[in-house]
C-alpha cells in the first residue's frame, strides 16, 4: 500500500492532472535539516569517494553482488568500474551525492544510492533535477525499510544544492509513471543466448532458421559512417539538439555534458572501439562533409548466474541518436516525415547491430521509446519480459506522447 511513497510529493495512482508543476510548497536549502538522517545504530553513513580506486571498486564489488537481477535470478547488471566512471562523474557531479551506508563493527558496504546533475526539458520548462540512480540495499537487509531511509538522505542532500526534482527509472512500479517501455532484444549471437536461457525456440522454427534469421554481416553499409570525434562535438551537438525538439521530455546537456555523455573521459577517448564503454558514430556525408546523422549505444555486460558454460552475457544498449532526415517542410509528425525518419534509424540502427557485433556483443538491447518502435521490429528486435517506468519526483505532468511513448505495440 506504499506506506513511504504516500508521504512523498508524487502523484497518485488515480490523480486527476490539471496542470503541470511542483508539488510541494517552494522551499529553500535553510528550510531543510543539516545533519543525515538517523540510521540504525548499527550502522552509519558514509561519503564514498570514487576518486580512490579502492572506493570504487568496493562500490563495484557490492553492487555486482547485489544489483538488480532479471526476474528469475538468472542475470544480473554487471557494471565496471569504467562504467561507474562515466555514469556517477559527469560535469557537475558531487561526492556527496555518492551515499553510502557501512556496518559500523566490520565497516563492509551495506547500502549505496546516488544522485547526478540532470537539466531537463518537459514539454517547455526546464527543470534542474538530479537522476537518482544504483539504490541498492545488502541482499541479507531486504525489507527492513532501509531505502526510504537512502531516498530521504539523498533527498536531503540534494535539496541543501536547491535542487527540488528528480528524475528516476525502476523496474518496479510506484506512484506514479510519467511513462512505461519495455525492454526489447535484438540476438546478435542466438546459439550462446539459448544456451544460457536468454532466448528460447519459437513456435515452428528450428535452431538452424533460427539462426538464419538473426544472422547479419560484418560490414556496415551506410556510406560516410565513422567514430564520433571530439572535433565533432560542436556539429553534433547542434543535429542533436535539433533533432530532440520532436520529445516532449528530454535531458538538456550541456556541451561538456553532451561530450561526456558521448565520448566518455578523456581516458576513454583514448580506448580502442573494441575496450569502449560508449561508442558513438555519426555519419559524414563523403561529398559535402557534413554531419547527417549520429548514433551511440553503451556497453553493460550481465554476469551469468550458475552457469557452467558462459559466465557473462555481453550486452549493447541503444543510447542516443539523432538525423537531419527530411522531416517535410510542416508536421514532423506527418506520414511523410514519418517514413524519411523510418528509413533513416532503420540503415542508421541497423549498422549499430554490425559494429556491435563486431564488438563481440551476444545482444543489443533498446527501450520502446522516443522512436525506437518506427525500426524495432523490421531490425528482427523482440519483446522482453522486462519493463522500465520513468518517474518524476515533485514535479506533476500530464502523459507524455511522443517523446518516451507509453503502451508502444509493434
Ligand atoms: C525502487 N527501485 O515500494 P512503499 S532503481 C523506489 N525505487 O516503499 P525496503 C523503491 N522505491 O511501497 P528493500 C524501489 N524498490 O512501502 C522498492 N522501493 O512506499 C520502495 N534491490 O523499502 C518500496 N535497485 O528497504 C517500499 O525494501 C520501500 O530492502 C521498501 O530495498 C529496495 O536505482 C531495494 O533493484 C531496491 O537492492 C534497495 O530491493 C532492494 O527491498 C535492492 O524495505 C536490487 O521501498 C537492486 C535494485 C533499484 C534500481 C534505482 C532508482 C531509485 C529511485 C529511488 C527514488 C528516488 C526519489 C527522488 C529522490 C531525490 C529527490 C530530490 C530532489
Ligand atoms: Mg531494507
Amino acid at each position: 500500500d506504499y506506506k513511504f511513497w504516500k508521504t512523498q510529493p508524487v502523484a497518485k495512482f488515480d490523480e486527476k492532472i490539471d496542470h503541470e508543476g511542483p508539488i510541494d510548497k517552494p522551499k529553500t536549502p535553510a528550510d531543510i535539516p543539516d545533519t543525515p538522517y538517523p540510521m540504525l545504530k548499527e550502522f552509519e553513513w558514509v561519503t564514498m569517494d570514487l576518486d580512490q580506486d579502492e572506493q570504487l571498486s568496493e562500490v563495484h564489488e557490492f553492487l555486482h553482488a547485489n544489483y538488480v537481477e532479471d526476474k528469475d535470478s538468472t542475470f544480473r547488471f554487471a557494471y565496471s568500474p569504467e562504467f561507474f566512471e562515466w555514469a556517477l562523474k559527469p560535469p557537475g557531479w558531487k561526492k556527496e551525492w555518492h551515499v553510502g551506508v557501512r556496518a559500523k563493527a566490520s565497516k563492509k558496504l551495506v547500502a549505496f544510492i546516488s544522485a547526478i546533475p540532470a537539466k531537463l526539458r518537459v514539454r517547455s520548462k526546464e527543470l534542474q533535477t538530479v537522476e537518482i540512480n544504483f539504490l541498492v540495499v545488502h541482499k541479507q537487509l531486504r525489507n527492513k525499510r532501509l531505502a526510504p531511509v537512502l531516498i530521504k538522505e539523498i533527498t536531503r542532500r540534494v535539496n541543501k544544492h536547491d535542487i527540488w526534482q528528480a528524475l528516476y527509472t525502476a523496474g518496479v512500479v510506484l506512484p506514479s509513471p510519467v511513462t512505461t517501455c519495455r525492454y526489447t532484444h535484438r540476438p546478435l549471437n542466438w546459439p550462446k543466448l539459448y544456451d544460457i536461457g536468454f532466448s528460447g525456440l519459437r513456435p515452428g522454427e528450428t535452431k538452424a532458421s533460427t539462426v538464419a534469421k538473426y544472422t547479419i554481416g560484418s560490414t556496415t553499409k551506410v556510406a560516410g559512417l565513422r567514430p564520433m570525434k571530439l572535433e565533432d562535438v560542436d556539429e553534433v551537438f547542434e543535429l542533436f539538439e535539433k533533432f530532440h525538439e520532436r520529445y516532449d521530455i528530454v535531458q538538456k546537456f550541456t556541451k561538456p555534458e553532451f561530450t561526456h555523455w558521448m565520448l566518455g573521459d578523456a581516458q576513454q577517448q583514448k580506448l580502442d572501439i573494441k575496450d569502449k564503454i560508449i561508442v558513438s558514430y555519426v555519419v559524414e556525408n563523403p561529398e559535402t562533409h557534413k554531419i547527417t546523422d549520429f548514433l551511440s549505444f553503451y556497453i553493460l555486460p550481465f554476469s551469468v548466474l550458475e552457469d557452467s558454460k558462459y559466465d557473462t552475457l555481453n550486452a549493447a544498449y541503444l543510447f542516443y541518436y539523432a538525423t537531419d532526415a527530411d522531416f517535410g517542410k510542416g508536421d514532423r509528425f506527418s506520414e511523410e516525415a514519418t517514413s524519411a525518419l523510418t528509413k533513416r534509424l532503420e540503415s542508421l540502427v541497423g549498422d549499430g547491430l554490425v559494429l556491435a557485433k563486431n564488438m563481440d556483443m551476444d545482444v543489443f538491447n533498446a527501450l520502446t521509446s522516443q522512436d525506437n518502435v518506427l525500426f524495432l521490429d523490421d531490425l528482427k528486435f523482440g519483446l522482453g519480459d522486462g519493463f522500465l517506468n520513468l518517474y518524476l519526483f515533485n514535479y506533476m505532468t500530464f502523459p507524455i506522447k511522443g517523446g518516451l511513448q507509453e503502451n508502444n505495440e509493434f
